[in-house]
């Protein structure tokens, strides 16, 4: 669903006891939480898969969300919030630096591009609001980061 985040319709509420988005509504069945909505999604169309085969190569694949969702924009969004905003900048500059390295030599972040790569596009589609620069100093970051921008699905994505 879509809706005005500074004045929550009382269905956002009801579908999400979090009371936030996104929410995925499919039928009689109520998703919240993107990392579960991706899962859902990923299992519900079998047929454009976006999780490795391998089990090694899935627990990657689920790390690397994890840190986007537990640490990148748990940073991220204390700047945006302007809660402690020196020591998440201090966080967020270590995270950057954390995925430089991870990508050094690879187009993906684990593997083929899977729901890892995924997680981090909103990230990067809203870097200004994180007040987040990722220039020539993170190239593997920026190269990566660009080439998801570009993928055609993501361009047309408003
Ligand atoms: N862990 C949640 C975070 C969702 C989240 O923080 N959504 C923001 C918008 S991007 C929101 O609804 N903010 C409104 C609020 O917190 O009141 C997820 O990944 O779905």
């Amino acid at each position: 669903m879509e809706c005005d985040l500074g004045n929550k319709p009382e269905e956002l509420l009801r579908l999400n006891p979090y009371a936030k988005v996104p929410v995925l509504v499919d039928g009689d069945t109520v998703v919240y939480e993107s990392a579960v909505i991706n899962e859902y999604l990923e299992e519900k169309f079998p047929q454009t898969p976006l999780m490795p085969r391998d089990l090694a190569l899935r627990s990657q694949v689920r790390i690397w969300i994890d840190f986007c969702n537990t640490r990148l924009q748990a940073a991220a969004g204390n700047i945006r919030h302007d809660h402690d905003v020196e020591n998440n900048r201090k966080r967020l500059a270590q995270h950057l630096k954390t995925l430089d390295e991870r990508m050094a030599g690879q187009d993906f972040i684990v593997g083929d591009y899977s729901l890892a790569d995924i997680t981090y596009i909103p990230f990067f589609t809203r870097g200004d609001h994180y007040r987040v620069s990722i220039g020539d100093d993170l190239p593997n970051l920026k190269r990566w980061r660009d080439s998801l921008l570009e993928r055609p699905k993501v361009k047309a994505t408003p």
